[in-house]
């Protein structure tokens, strides 16, 4: 049995691309497998949050999380902010970073271009902070979207240098990117992953929104004048992503599709991808609404960090063993 991490930050609510990217896949593995996933509200505060949303954010994540099928009896979900080693291993791990590696995440260069003189320091240290999350619990695989293939090798180095100076106290995890919905492009920029955190709202499909707000969504997104349903991520970045949204839900091929709808326009074509959303989404959404005021996320909830906690504890102990950071 092989453990599995992940994390999804509260940051707003959940797109279609969190969906395809991640969570679905976090689902693949809770039958054979020790799983761990965890509402990373750590890493949100590294840029500044509003504190009512924060909090509401998080329990939607949580409701979000159990309502695409996560079953807490099989996996354990948490806060990462009640799990206190977390921080813990965080800072162990920030000062075994260089600045320059850090430096050189594009996540940071992307994120700090928006902020001018002043850059938030946690938004360059995110990146030890994650390595920290996925090795207490000795993981083997992060099942995350493409984006996060850059943390992923850092993580791995990190691990990497640890266990050369202090001794084997890590395993080193690997990348799983599932397949198809690796990466769902924005509606409006599709050259740009779809993000949680875009100002932007017709650029976003959210898994909690109503029929008629997809179907608006979709029918404005941004494609070309060609009008002909082709894969080509180059020329036809739009609609190449409906059809990589559309591959993701259905498992057709990409040629399957560019068959089904030869001679039909886009009018059709994203009548159809509406439609698929809808059916995907109304589902989850139905059990979200009987979830997010129950007291069982809360027992869920709980029950979680306690045993997030007591498997934490025991890893970041060897690393106190292993560094001289104990004094008994
Ligand atoms: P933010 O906009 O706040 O940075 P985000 O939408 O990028 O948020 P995260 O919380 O950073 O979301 O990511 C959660 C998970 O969703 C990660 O595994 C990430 O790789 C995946 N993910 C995020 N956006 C996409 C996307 N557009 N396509 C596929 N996977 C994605
Ligand atoms: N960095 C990730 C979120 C994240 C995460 C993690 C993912 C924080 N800690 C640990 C997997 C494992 C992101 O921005 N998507």
């Amino acid at each position: 049995m092989a453990v599995i991490f992940s994390g999804i930050q509260p940051s707003g609510e959940l797109t279609l691309g969190n969906y395809l990217g991640a969570l679905r896949n976090f689902l693949e593995f809770q039958d054979e497998h020790e799983c761990y996933y965890c509402i990373v509200n750590q890493h949100a505060i590294t840029v500044p949050q509003d504190p009512k949303e924060l909090f509401a954010n998080t329990r939607k994540l949580a409701a979000l999380y159990l309502a695409v099928g996560l079953d807490s009896k099989k996996s354990t979900l948490f806060v990462q902010s009640e799990v206190p080693e977390h921080v813990k291993l965080g800072w162990v791990m920030i000062t075994s970073s260089y600045v320059g590696e850090l430096e050189r995440m594009t996540q940071y260069k992307d994120k700090s271009q928006k902020q001018g003189d002043s850059i938030p320091a946690g938004l360059l240290v995110y990146p030890p902070l994650m390595a920290a999350d996925i090795l207490l619990y000795q993981t083997k695989y992060v099942p995350v979207g493409e984006d996060q293939t850059q943390h992923m090798e850092l993580t791995r180095n990190l691990a990497q240098r640890f266990n050369r100076l202090y001794g084997e106290v890590f395993t080193v995890p690997e990348i799983y990117l599932g397949k198809g919905g690796a990466r769902v492009m924005s509606l409006q920029e599709p050259t740009k992953k779809m993000s949680k955190s875009d100002d932007n709202q017709m650029a976003t499909i959210r898994l909690l929104d109503d029929a008629d707000t997809i179907a608006k969504k979709i029918k404005r997104a941004q494609t070309d004048s060609l009008n002909h349903v082709h894969y080509d991520k180059e020329n036809q970045p739009g609609i190449s992503n409906l059809m990589g949204i559309y591959q993701a839900i259905t498992k057709d091929s990409l040629e399957a599709i560019e068959a089904k709808y030869e001679g039909k326009g886009y009018g059709a074509f994203k009548g159809d991808v509406a439609e698929l959303l809808v059916d995907t989404l109304q589902p989850i959404q139905a059990r979200y609404n009987e979830l997010k005021d129950s007291s069982e996320l809360d027992v869920i909830l709980d029950q979680g960090a306690q045993k997030a906690h007591e498997v934490a504890a025991k890893t970041y102990r060897k690393v106190e063993l292993a560094m001289g950071l104990h004094r008994k």
